[in-house]
């Protein structure tokens, strides 16, 4: 079969897909090194949003933007929601920053100092009520707490404070919002990390209840983790709430997805699209978490989208009748042969296709680098804001 003649069930699928987009990707980034200043960055949440909405416009399958308390803090959330909406977009998962206050060299809720986790817990707590006011379904938490040194603090003592905010955070969402628990292998924390992998994620989802979730960010394994086996274990497991997509050479780098291993991002939507968990209702959140260091950040970001696109179609090609059947005669390179088959499928085609159909230019990369947005910003904004990495 080539990928254009593609069934109307997969062009469904394409169609029906949705990708969040970070609001920090539009701001400054950079490494402790350097922040390297970009013209036109966004001074407000609402810029960033606005920024956002480009990446929708051009790519139709974007409709949604992560915020990040406090970078995104504004006076009146409500307000901030309906803007969005003007613009064709919604807020989504809202994310806390417990990282980055002097009162957290410690950690923050794992910190020994009781004032310290309350101050911590209080921030959670905020952060749902901000929620509350953009219709956020979404509370996306991840810690960098832990020790560098062994004998700093006490491991399973601080696996106790951390329990006891995840509880009193889970009792205060609603009974339609979720917890997403993201795990983190290091960094900044070199010694524990307490939430390092997704068993230590899932065994607090767990405890919890059905509405705390655990979130794979991409770029956060040592290096060969298998993680399509993850994102298999927790979809069966009915316990992946979302992914923060990106891409990752040596550690935490996130880079744009699909840009260090395109096989890897395929295996994994492969995973989903065996477990029917592409479809907006599944509840798995298909989210991108990356900094644009060196390029420009819009198109960085309809790159990224148009990466996932892409892996999603090839997976969506997958022959599933034709694996099932070499997998129940284990026949083994005949089953590899089927997913390669598919991996190996120029989708290109068939998505410029999909996207003339839904009215949009079948070369998002190019129409948005001609629609003058990126000169109109640069000239019309002064004094852009770093997104909160990097400094
Ligand atoms: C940190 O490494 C994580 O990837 C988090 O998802 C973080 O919260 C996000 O990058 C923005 O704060
Ligand atoms: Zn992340
Ligand atoms: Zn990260």
């Amino acid at each position: 079969m080539t990928a254009t003649a593609a069934s109307p069930e997969v062009r469904a699928a394409l169609r029906g897909q949705q990708i969040e987009v970070p609001s920090w990707a539009y701001g400054n980034s950079g490494t402790r090194f350097k922040v390297f200043a970009q013209p036109g960055v966004p001074r407000t949440p609402e810029e960033k949003i606005a920024d956002a909405a480009q990446v929708h416009a051009y790519t139709g399958i974007a409709p949604i933007v992560s915020l990040h308390i406090p970078w995104d803090r504004v006076e009146d959330y409500a307000k901030l929601a309906a803007y969005a909406a003007d613009l064709g977009v919604r807020i989504g998962a809202i994310n806390a920053n417990v990282f980055q206050d002097d009162d957290y060299r410690l950690g923050s809720v794992t910190n020994p100092d009781p004032r310290i986790r309350r101050k911590a817990l209080d921030h959670l707590l905020e952060c749902v009520d901000i929620m509350d006011a953009t219709g956020s379904r979404d509370l996306k938490l991840w810690f960098s707490d832990g020790t560098n040194y062994p004998g700093q603090d006490d491991i399973r003592a601080r696996q106790d404070r951390l329990a006891e905010a995840l509880a009193a955070t889970y009792q205060r969402i609603g009974e339609h919002q979720r917890i997403l628990l993201e795990y983190k292998l290091f960094e900044p924390a070199f010694y524990v990390t307490d939430v390092p992998d997704w068993g230590t994620a899932y065994a607090h989802c767990l405890k919890l209840g059905e509405r705390a979730q655990v979130v794979i960010d991409t770029g956060h394994h040592a290096p060969g983790t298998n993680i399509e086996f993850i994102v298999a274990f927790l979809l069966r497991e009915g316990r992946l709430g979302a992914f923060d997509f990106n891409s990752r050479f040596y550690a935490d780098d996130d880079l744009m997805v699909g840009a260090a291993d395109p096989f890897q991002l395929f295996r994994i939507m492969h995973e989903i699209v065996r477990a029917d968990a592409l479809r907006v209702e599944s509840g798995v959140n298909f989210m991108l978490d990356q900094c644009h260091n060196i390029e420009p950040k819009i198109p960085g970001q309809i790159r990224s989208v148009l990466n996932v696109q892409e892996a999603t179609a090839k997976a969506l090609l997958v022959d599933a009748g034709a694996l099932a059947a070499a997998q129940a005669a284990g026949d083994v390179l005949g089953a590899n042969a089927v997913l390669m088959d598919a991996y190996n499928t120029d989708v290109r085609p068939l998505l410029r296709e999909i996207r003339a159909e839904q009215g949009l230019d079948p070369d998002p990369m190019a129409a948005y680098a001609r629609s003058g947005y990126a000169e109109k910003i640069a000239t019309a904004r002064v004094g852009g804001q770093q997104a909160g990495w990097g400094a």
